[in-house]
């Protein structure tokens, strides 16, 4: 019996999870897990998967499906690897993407962790077709990551949410601007990890992108809790003021959805469920949900925004 299973739960695993593993993969690698997503002109669901090779370096693969379940078409070589010589940024790789389609530019915004000599950075690209990438570069000096950029302007800017990290501040989410998706500033923190025994102390990243909603932007988010037999990566939700996203307007007491399954429980990295990827439904209430499930395989959940927009009404708590 699941530990949850006296409280319904907001999400429905998909049964025959996981949805991808290494044993699907066209070319020799380690793991693959923590994907973007995005829903093609066509309907195609689209996941920009993070591959570690047997090195431990990580670079993104894309996959396609027709109905975002199964029948995967994987990318027979790598889709965007590291790029180290001209982007010293990638030297250990690139890891867990978030893709923003914007409209204005009509591309794709790639958002992902470079790893460096000096730790995760925030580096972009645009895209349109997920084959041809042109590179940004890094936009976010480690220690930071968990980034994604919101899908329009607000007062002319274009807005990142991130994570960075410093030891004097801890590790929570930001928000910043820029006018060309190239010079950020307007630095401001958004959401606070919290404190003590809470399941998001310390340690917050954004998850997937912000999901637009008529009440507001809908940020899941991972929270960290660090025990005696190491770190447990949950998720929960907060919603964001819709013309000002820099406003919290409610945020969630308990976590939404937590490691439960074997394969979320036990892998490379145990007790991690990690979702960088959303797509909508036709019924624009349906998110599938597309997560990393123990830094091994991609697996995968569906809820009602809806659902999720009132459970917070109801589990609305700013304490920390
Ligand atoms: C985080 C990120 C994720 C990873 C998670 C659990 O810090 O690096 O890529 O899934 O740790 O290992």
């Amino acid at each position: 019996m699941h530990k949850n299973s006296l409280q319904k739960s907001l999400f429905k695993r998909y049964p025959n999870n996981p949805i991808l593993t290494a044993a699907d993969w066209p070319y020799p690698m380690n793991t693959v897990f923590n994907a973007a997503a995005t829903l093609l002109q066509d309907g195609t669901t689209l996941l920009l998967s993070r591959v570690e090779d047997r090195r431990g370096h990580s670079h993104l693969c894309a996959v396609r499906s027709k109905n975002g379940i199964d029948g995967w078409q994987i990318d027979p070589q790598p889709t965007l690897m590291p790029d180290p010589v001209n982007y010293p940024e990638e030297l250990w790789g690139i890891e867990d993407p978030r893709i923003t389609f914007l409209p204005e530019l009509g591309k794709y915004a790639v958002v992902y962790t470079s790893f460096s000599r000096g730790g995760p950075g925030v580096s972009l690209a645009l895209t349109e077709d997920f084959r041809q990438f042109e590179r940004i570069g890094d936009i976010m000096p480690p220690w930071d990551k968990d980034a994604a950029i919101l899908p329009r302007r607000f007062n002319g800017r274009w807005a990142l949410i991130h994570r960075p990290t410093s030891a004097s501040l801890g590790s929570h989410i930001w928000i910043s601007y820029s006018p060309d998706l190239r010079h950020w500033g307007g630095h401001k923190i958004i959401l606070e990890a919290r404190e003590g025994s809470w399941w998001d102390a310390h340690k917050i990243g954004l998850s997937p992108p912000p999901v637009e909603t008529d009440r507001g932007w809908l940020i899941l988010y991972h929270g960290v809790k660090e025990t005696a037999s190491g770190a447990i990566y949950r998720l929960g939700a907060a919603l964001f003021d819709l013309e000002d996203p820099s406003i919290c307007l409610l945020r969630g007491d308990e976590w939404i959805f937590g490691p439960e399954e074997r394969y979320e429980l036990s892998g490379d990295v145990n007790d991690v469920v990690f979702p960088c990827g959303t797509t909508i439904g036709p019924d624009q209430d349906t998110i599938n949900i597309y997560y990393g499930a123990a830094d091994t395989s991609l697996a995968l959940m569906s809820g009602s925004i809806r659902e999720i927009l009132d459970w917070l009404e109801l589990h609305n708590s700013h304490e920390g």
